[in-house]
């Protein structure tokens, strides 16, 4: 017969308790709530996909806009190759309408049909009438660069122009001149020619239209969070009274490859090159079973956000494991501060 040995008391010995008045409350960090409902968009939302990625989001009126880009099984949906880009529409953020039919698709002519298979990663700028959308050309060609186009209603898209040189994916607009110049951020890649070198810094420019830019200036290197060690990236900034607020991805590597978090940059309002400030923890990290799992696994990935200050609210529909849409949100005011609180790196 067995026995069971009954557990010992654990001895402990309290050997100083801070009084309350010399304990310095430590602030909990900033970071955003998954909605309830959890992933808002999957591919069961769309006939044969294998995976809807990141979208990008806007108001149009009272409308929240996503444009969602699917993969589709067996290449294959509805007669179009490759991937394609779908409206989502909602007038409560949370139960969407898709458009069957795609607003970006592989086009048939033109310069566009030469290197645009794949639109994903779109970014949505609204400018005075028109709602301006990025996205990359990926080739194995001629390497990946930022298409330009732009639509009213989202129905109607009209192509303009490729404004970024391979390798500069997302050049991300801002949604008004300053100082007489339209600006962008831009995320060139770097080629590392030994481990000294980071991948995927974050850079300006700026321009008298939204075709021919210069004036590009270096902005923030990775490095100054472990969730951003190795490669950043922007989105189209939204402006806030105290500065243009931007919410970057953060690249770290592991042993099990890549795992992707999201974080926030506040920028002064007349010159966007100065950084306020940058959270160094992250707003969000892939710890839900659909964030970890997927067609790309630990990927948190937002394209934007949209942020309401009557209501003080910072919605961001966000990319999970490349493969589902989530939903966190936030105090927008709470996440201008965070930037503020932990202020701009030193020697960026
Ligand atoms: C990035 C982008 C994102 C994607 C991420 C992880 O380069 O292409 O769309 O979520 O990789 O695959």
């Amino acid at each position: 017969m067995s026995t069971v040995a009954r557990p010992r008391p654990i001895q402990t010995t309290v050997t100083s308790v801070p009084s309350v008045s010399s304990a310095k409350p430590s602030p909990e960090p900033y970071e955003m709530q998954r909605h309830t409902e959890g992933v808002i968009l999957s591919p069961q939302d769309f006939p044969g996909a294998d995976a809807v990625f990141n979208c990008g989001q806007i108001m149009m009126g009272e409308q929240t806009i996503l444009l969602v880009s699917v993969s589709h099984r067996c290449g294959q949906y509805r007669g179009v190759l490759g991937a394609t880009t779908h409206v989502a529409r909602s007038d409560n953020g949370i139960d969407f309408e898709i458009d069957p039919n795609p607003l970006l698709q592989r086009a048939s002519h033109g310069l566009y049909a030469l290197v645009d298979h794949h639109p994903i990663d779109t970014r949505v700028t609204k400018i005075d009438d028109w709602y301006y959308i990025v996205h990359p050309a990926c080739t194995a060609e001629w390497g990946t660069f930022g298409l330009l186009g732009r639509t009213r209603d989202f129905n109607d898209y009209e192509e303009m122009d490729v404004i970024s040189l391979p390798d500069n994916r997302v050049p991300c607009l801002f949604p008004e001149k300053i100082n007489g110049q339209y600006w962008r951020l831009d995320r060139p890649y770097r080629v590392a020619p030994n481990e000294h070198h980071t991948l995927g810094n974050i850079w300006a420019a700026s321009g008298p239209d939204l075709l021919h830019w210069g004036g590009f200036r270096p902005m923030l290197r990775p490095g100054f969070a472990p969730w951003a060690q190795t490669k950043i990236g922007p989105t189209p900034p939204i402006r806030t009274d105290e500065g243009w607020l931007v919410v970057i991805h953060g690249v770290a590597g592991s042993c099990g490859g890549y795992r992707y978090g999201l974080g926030l940059v506040l920028l002064e309002l007349d010159n966007p090159l100065a950084i306020r400030g940058v959270t160094r923890h992250p707003i969000l990290m892939p710890d839900m079973l659909y964030e970890r799992t997927g067609a790309v696994p630990n990927v948190v990935f937002a394209c934007g956000a949209i942020a309401d200050a009557e209501q003080d609210t910072l919605r961001m529909y966000y990319g999970c494991a490349d493969t589902c849409i989530g939903l966190a949100t936030g105090s927008l005011s709470g996440a201008v501060q965070a930037c503020l609180d932990d202020g701009p790196i030193e020697n960026s």
